[in-house]
């Protein structure tokens, strides 16, 4: 199994193993790579004296012996980024869709970082804060990020409660070439321009207080309702005050 998704087959001669490979549509890889060694259920694999063929990769991995490239895709790949489905808030920001000019795997999209202006990073797979990718796999013209911590803690320096935190950010996919143009999160900015104010923000801010809403762009932990301990605590904060 390579990293391109493809199944090769080997044809043996003699004591010679010899893997093809035919790059098929939509495969690609920035640096191609084996990722497992398997025989096929009801077959074998052994050696003159009867022990089983070893399936470990060796340490030293394909891609560390060469830099196969596999359709590059071009740095223009990302046509299109939409934060917050194109509503203006950024109290809250929980996703990021990108679109794209040619069909990705979005299972070779392990790098994607959302890096803020002080250097704070949330990537995928990362051990605080975390970038999920949907779908998880498969070529799609569009995929859509959303925020977590990891072992489920509401909070991290990156994100709180499905959000990414206050601050100037941008998204880095390496393997896409893409770096996006700054944008920000500031809880209690309504209308997006970058400060808690006295008018759009604090009378939106007053129109949902009390209420239980699923979603509400002021519910600052997310549990569903607009209160005055934590969300408001939160709004008073900030009031007045702008990204950096
Ligand atoms: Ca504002
Ligand atoms: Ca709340």
């Amino acid at each position: 199994m390579l990293d391109t998704g493809a199944k090769v087959t080997a044809t043996i001669n003699g004591s010679v193993l010899t893997f093809a490979y035919s790059v098929a549509a939509g495969q690609t890889s920035p640096d191609l790579d084996a990722l497992q060694l398997f025989v096929p259920p009801g077959s074998t694999l052994r050696d003159a004296s009867g022990n089983d063929a070893i399936l470990t990769l060796p340490a030293t991995k394909l891609a560390s012996m060469t830099s196969y490239i596999v359709n590059p895709l071009p740095p223009t790949t990302v046509s299109l980024i939409t934060i917050n489905t194109g509503q203006p808030q950024r109290s809250r920001l929980t996703q990021i869709q990108l679109q794209f000019a040619v069909p990705v795997n979005t299972a070779l999209l392990t790098d994607v970082s959302v890096v803020r202006s002080d250097g704070v990073t949330v990537r995928t797979g990362g051990s605080s804060g975390r970038v999920i990718v949907s779908p998880t796999m498969g070529l799609v013209s569009s995929a859509t990020l959303t925020f977590e911590n990891a072992f489920a803690a509401p909070v991290s320096d990156g994100v709180e409660y499905g959000s990414l935190s206050d601050g100037r950010w941008r998204v880095v996919i390496p393997y896409l070439s893409f770096v996006s143009l700054d944008f920000h999160r500031l809880f209690g900015d309504i209308n997006g321009d970058a400060t808690v104010d006295g008018g759009s923000d604090f009378s939106a801010f007053g129109s949902e207080f009390g209420l239980s809403l699923v979603g509400s762009p002021f519910d600052f932990n997310a549990d569903g309702v607009i209160d005055g301990g934590t969300d408001f605590a939160a709004f008073g904060e900030r009031f007045g005050q702008s990204v950096p």
